[in-house]
């Protein structure tokens, strides 16, 4: 028989967030980073904001019944290897993922998007409260960054000595592992990976730059397309770094604010 031409993808991963309409961040920016990285990608949105790169002007949620039709009816057709959430809106609709969470049995990477680059709220105290008690417990890896950790630990964090401690407490609040990002810190922006029990760091040079829009979201789909691929966390969390530190460095310098990164083609990694 004629072969099709055609190749199955090799995996399959899917992204749980909000609409970015400019396509630097949310789902836009999953999709994006997930192909790159070599993996077919699906998006199941969960609100849709009108922003540009000069910040969000509006969010409206979808029902927390159509995100779990949405989940429900990919999971009968392709189910994702791995998934991520991103801006997940109101708490009914973090139930509804961490439902499809616990029945599907996909490996979840979360990042718990509070705010925007611009420092716009995505997530209310109850939406927080509704990822801690109940996506967190579920969760793969979650990926705070500074001020999103310190609000999920309740400690303040200046140093890797506090992003430790608030990893641990990360940690005794649910979530297996746990990646505290170092973008905020003063120094270079070194990650901390608590995964186990155990600790490692993960160092970058600061590049100075306002075009950042969207840097949380890609990190954490180039771990989950990596995941997706089979690719041990370590590896992931590494060529993950190392593609969003060259995306900022080659930032297109699109819009009139903070612009999205270059979502190019890995080039010095595994993950080609
Ligand atoms: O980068 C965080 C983020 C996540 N999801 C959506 C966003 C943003 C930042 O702007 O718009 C939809």
């Amino acid at each position: 028989m004629l072969d099709s031409g055609l190749t199955r993808p090799a995996a399959v991963a899917l992204s749980i967030a909000g609409s970015d309409p400019s396509g630097g961040a949310g789902l836009q920016a999953d999709l994006k980073t997930f192909h790159q990285f070599g993996v077919y990608g699906m998006a199941v949105p969960t609100l849709l904001t009108v922003q540009s790169t000069s910040g969000i002007e509006s969010s409206t949620c979808l029902s927390p019944a159509l995100v779990r039709a949405q989940l429900d009816c990919i999971q009968r057709d392709i189910p994702p290897v791995a998934a991520k959430t991103g801006a997940l809106g109101d708490p009914a609709i973090v139930s509804v993922v961490a439902d499809w969470v616990r029945e599907s049995d996909v490996p979840v990477i979360v990042d718990p998007v509070m705010t925007s680059t611009h420092g716009d709220s995505l997530a209310t105290d109850q939406t927080i409260d509704a990822i801690v008690e109940e996506l967190l417990p579920r969760c793969f890896l979650i990926t705070p960054n500074l001020p999103e950790a310190a609000k999920l630990s309740g400690i303040a964090i200046a140093d890797q000595s506090d992003m430790r401690r608030a990893a641990e407490r990360i940690g005794k609040r649910g979530a297996r592992r746990v990646l505290v990002k170092g973008g905020h810190l003063d120094s270079d922006p070194i990650d901390l990976l608590w995964a186990d029990g155990f600790v490692l760091t993960f160092p970058a040079e600061r590049i100075q730059s306002r075009h950042t829009h969207g840097t949380g979201c890609v990190l954490s789909a180039a771990i989950t397309a990596m995941m997706a691929r089979d690719y041990t966390l370590f590896d992931a969390v590494v060529h993950a770094k190392r593609y969003v530190t060259e995306a900022i460095r080659t930032a297109p310098g699109l819009g009139r604010g903070r612009g999205p990164l270059n979502l190019h083609a890995p080039t010095n990694s595994k993950a080609e």
